[in-house]
């Protein structure tokens, strides 16, 4: 996991001069294919938990949250309307009647274009023949083709219903797709996964006994050999405390951290998130709060044989993150999650990080729910890298 894109490059511009750095340095930023290790993607095994096309595409929740801002329509009564209407009224409010110019909606134009659809159309037939012209599988290798993307890191919650039943009917290898285990749900209050524990035939009991956390362990240890994962994953509020005397806590300390030590998995850490703010508009409906980061300083400083993949939502905790990863060299940020990942504040956090850390962090995953996000998404990224890296280098000969 390291950000390999940029590792080659400082042998070659030593031999070049300061205005060749630009050149060179675009040339291998968009020459350099991308492991993309954190999407909600899924591999063709997964069927319909795998979301592509139009429709996902207009219908993703970045654009909900945009569309509730210009339309008169309730969040209630968009709820009731197929995926097509849903589509079809964000088309139209955000297409249309506006100008498609905020990030979420510029994506979904640089995707019509990549593939040579039309942008101004009144409606969106011809792009709905279009990806149902297409294989998901087949499909799957022209994006990741497309968006420089070699694999991608999916997000795998065993406690999932479906998710569960699609790992037990067997996933066939498939090197485009990685797992991540997933530990939000397993983290949450514990009168929710004691029982879905206990369902899957593990030991654990309505206290979160001793006895529990061996079952959790014992569960790692089976989810780990099924899934293969390369990290495990969870997202925490702003909120989060470390130490902390919940069962939570105890999950994290007694569980947890000592299973990814076994299996030599780093934990990712995505801190900062308050979940459903306005639960009316369900997944637009989280937001954002400063986090108090002594928590994370406590886990570095306390587990230095665990490492920590870090990202943290709010833009106010970026510099404190750099300051700990010059501390804990356990300690690996990555990504400008969500709410960051604006070409403005990812130019800003990238800076930041590059002047305080060298390529010593992980730049950029891509946080894709629908297939085709990939290409605007790393389009995106390689764009603002071509500005931000020629400078640095350029500052260093
Ligand atoms: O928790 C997460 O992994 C978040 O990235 C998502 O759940 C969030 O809804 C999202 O799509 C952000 O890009
Ligand atoms: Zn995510």
């Amino acid at each position: 996991m390291k950000p390999s894109s940029v590792q080659g490059t400082p042998r070659i511009l030593r031999a070049l001069s300061v205005e060749y750095i630009p050149r060179a340095v675009q040339e291998a930023v968009n020459a350099a294919s991308c492991v993309d290790m954190h999407t909600h993607l899924y591999a063709p095994a997964f069927g319909k938990l795998g979301l592509w096309g139009i429709d996902e595409l207009v219908t993703y929740h970045y654009l909900e949250a945009e569309f509730f801002r210009f339309s008169n329509m309730t969040p209630e009564r968009y709820w009731q309307l197929s995926k097509q209407q849903q589509a079809d009224a964000i088309w139209q409010a955000l297409f249309l009647d506006n100008s498609p110019i905020s990030e979420a909606t510029r994506g979904v134009v640089a995707v019509l274009n990549a593939f040579g659809l039309p942008v101004n159309s009144s409606d969106l037939s011809e792009a709905r023949a279009f990806f149902r012209a297409q294989t998901y599988d087949a499909h799957v290798s022209d994006v990741f083709g497309m968006a420089g993307v070699t694999s991608v890191v999916m997000t795998n919650d065993p406690l999932d219903r479906a998710e569960v039943s699609a790992w037990m009917n067997g996933v066939d290898d498939d090197p485009r797709f990685r797992a991540a285990l997933r530990l939000d749900r397993l983290l949450r209050e514990w009168s929710d996964p004691w029982p879905l524990l206990a369902a899957q035939g593990y030991d654990a009991d309505d206290r979160g006994s001793e006895r529990s956390m061996k079952a959790i362990r014992r569960f790692f240890a089976d989810w780990c050999e099924r899934m293969r994962p390369l990290y495990m994953a969870v997202s925490l509020p702003d909120a989060f405390q470390f130490p902390e005397e919940t069962v939570r806590g105890r999950v994290l300390r007694e569980a947890v951290l000592p299973s990814c030590r076994e299996f030599g998995l780093p934990l990712a850490l995505m801190i900062g998130v308050r979940r459903q703010v306005n639960p009316r508009i369900r997944l637009a409906g989280d937001a954002v709060g400063k986090a108090d980061l002594r928590a994370l300083e406590k886990l570095c400083a306390d587990f230095p044989e665990n490492r920590f993949l870090v990202s943290v939502l709010s833009r106010e905790n970026q510099h404190e993150l750099c300051v700990y990863a010059r501390k804990f060299s356990n300690l690996m940020p990555f990504g400008c999650w969500w709410f960051l990942n604006n070409p403005s504040i990812v130019e800003e956090v990238t800076r930041e990080r590059v002047e305080m850390l060298g390529p010593s962090f992980i730049m950029q995953h891509s946080d894709a729910r629908v297939l085709e996000q990939v290409i605007y998404k790393w389009k995106n990224t390689r764009r603002t890298l071509s500005k931000i890296l020629p400078e640095a280098y350029g500052l260093a000969v």
